[in-house]
């Protein structure tokens, strides 16, 4: 096992890193930007290095200082949280190259999943139901009609280095094919710099659901269930929950074996998610995330396990401490975003935080780096906090989760806590009758659903 970790990443994250660093008997080395100096993580580590100044491309992102942060404290292996260099290749290849492990997937299987072509022609290969489309990029017009023609209209265009929402473009019909084609592929060479571009058929009313799975790069890997992420905002995930409300225990075991299976034959490493589209009983693959994921903690709810734990013992080459049969879900559990913004314009809401009382209580838990008193630079991520909420069942979680809500009490900033007030209440969201467009409609048009 390691005996000193750093972790490249602020926030509640290098604090959750933090905790199970500590629980596991590991020294820890935050670092941290100039506009961090005052961060709880800094204050909870056993060293810190200050790596930069403000913008991320300066310190969080900062290859080099990393490098040195490593050499001068003697850590051996680096935490990346989410975000930043979580899946960055090349920033895990260098690392192991100077001797010092990633606690992260192998290299070549973040670089695959990446590109998110190589990522369905992998997906495809290893069995895992992909949305019907162009098998890899599309190069000519002709060939756009083709596919398109075949899997029948709308379609989108993807960008294949876009991923997350990014460098998408919908063809209605033959007409507007030609068009969206030449669209995305030139925004995707000025945001990417790549122009390859790929072709789906268009679903119009999925949801978003995830499985989280896990490997040992031995060839042991498992599932943990899913979690339905439809409630986003400009591809922002505002709430999320486990299990999902529309899964049946038929169903997800056997998605979840295929996706095993899969990772297996991978010899997948770490914690990774694969992301799917469902719609009609069915899933369609879109992409995968080989890195710790912000909701993981409804997964910890259901499962009883320790993921960042798992991770690190993972990377230090213990084999999993879990076989599928040991991972038994129990109960339910739903995370809300708390975001330093406004609750409806989702502006930015950055300054000093004057009261600050969390909710407690059974089952109740707050992954949060923020304190009273402390003021919230306006250079990174807005969110402040997750409020986690387990119950057994999925009505007895709302119930809690409107009750943790009360509790919360946010002075000096604006929050999004209002919101969540709002959607616990919403019949819509009770029902569980909700698909990725619910949120935006319903911060459209006021409250349908009730
Ligand atoms: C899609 C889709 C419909 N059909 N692919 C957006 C983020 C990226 N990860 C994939 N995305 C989508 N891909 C096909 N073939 C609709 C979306 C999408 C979406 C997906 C998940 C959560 C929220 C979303 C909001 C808008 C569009």
């Amino acid at each position: 096992m390691f005996g000193k970790i750093l972790i490249a990443n602020r926030g509640e994250i290098a604090l959750r890193v933090l905790r199970a660093c500590k629980e596991l008997g590991i020294a820890t080395v935050a670092v941290h930007s100039t506009a961090d100096a005052d961060a709880m993580h800094v204050k909870l580590a056993d060293e810190s290095v200050c790596i930069g100044p403000p913008p991320a491309k300066d310190s969080y992102l900062n290859i080099p200082a990393l490098l040195a942060a490593c050499e001068i404290t003697g850590a051996e292996a680096v935490h990346p949280g989410y975000g930043f260099l979580s899946e960055n290749a090349r920033f895990a290849e260098i690392l192991i190259d100077h001797g010092v492990a990633f606690i992260g997937p192998k290299p070549e299987h973040i670089r695959v999943m990446g590109d998110k072509i190589e990522a369905k022609k992998t997906a495809k290969r290893l069995g895992i139901p992909c949305v019907p489309g162009s098998e890899g990029g599309v190069s000519t017009d002709e060939e756009a009609a083709r596919v398109s023609e075949e899997i029948g209209f709308p379609v989108l265009i993807k960008a294949a280095a876009g991923g997350g929402g990014r460098g998408m473009k919908v063809a209605r019909s033959p007409e507007e094919l030609s068009s969206a084609l030449s669209t995305a592929r030139s925004e995707a060479r000025a945001n990417f710099g790549d122009d390859a571009v790929y072709i789906e058929k268009y679903l119009g009313t999925p949801r978003h659901i995830e499985i989280q799975v896990f490997g040992d790069g031995k060839g042991n890997a498992v599932h943990l269930g899913e979690r339905d992420c439809s409630l986003q905002r400009r591809h922002q995930k505002v709430l999320e929950e486990a299990p999902s409300p529309v899964i049946t225990p038929e169903q997800r075991a056997q998605i979840g074996e295929t996706v095993a299976k899969a990772m297996r034959d991978m010899k997948y490493l770490g914690a990774g998610t694969i992301e799917f589209l469902y719609e009609n009983g069915e899933f369609y693959f879109i992409e995968m995330n080989t890195r710790i994921q912000v909701e993981h903690p409804v997964t910890e709810a259901i499962t009883g396990f320790d993921l960042i734990r798992e991770q690190i013992r993972v990377a230090a080459g213990e084999t999993l401490s879990f076989t599928q049969d040991d991972v038994v879900l129990t109960g339910h559990a739903i995370e809300c975003r708390v975001n330093a913004e406004h609750p409806r314009t989702f502006r930015p809401s950055p300054g000093k935080i004057g009261y600050w009382h969390v909710p407690g209580g059974l089952g109740v838990r707050i992954d949060s780096a923020v304190y009273q008193g402390y003021t919230i630079p306006p250079y990174y991520d807005s969110m402040i906090g997750k409020l986690i909420v387990t119950a057994a069942t999925r009505d007895e979680c709302l119930a809690r989760l409107s009750r943790a809500l009360d509790e919360f009490v946010v002075e000096g900033i604006e929050t999004t806590l209002p919101l969540f007030r709002e959607l616990v209440r919403n019949g819509d969201i009770r029902r569980g009758a909700y698909d990725i467009h619910w949120l935006e409609q319903f911060l459209a048009e006021g409250e349908p659903g009730n």
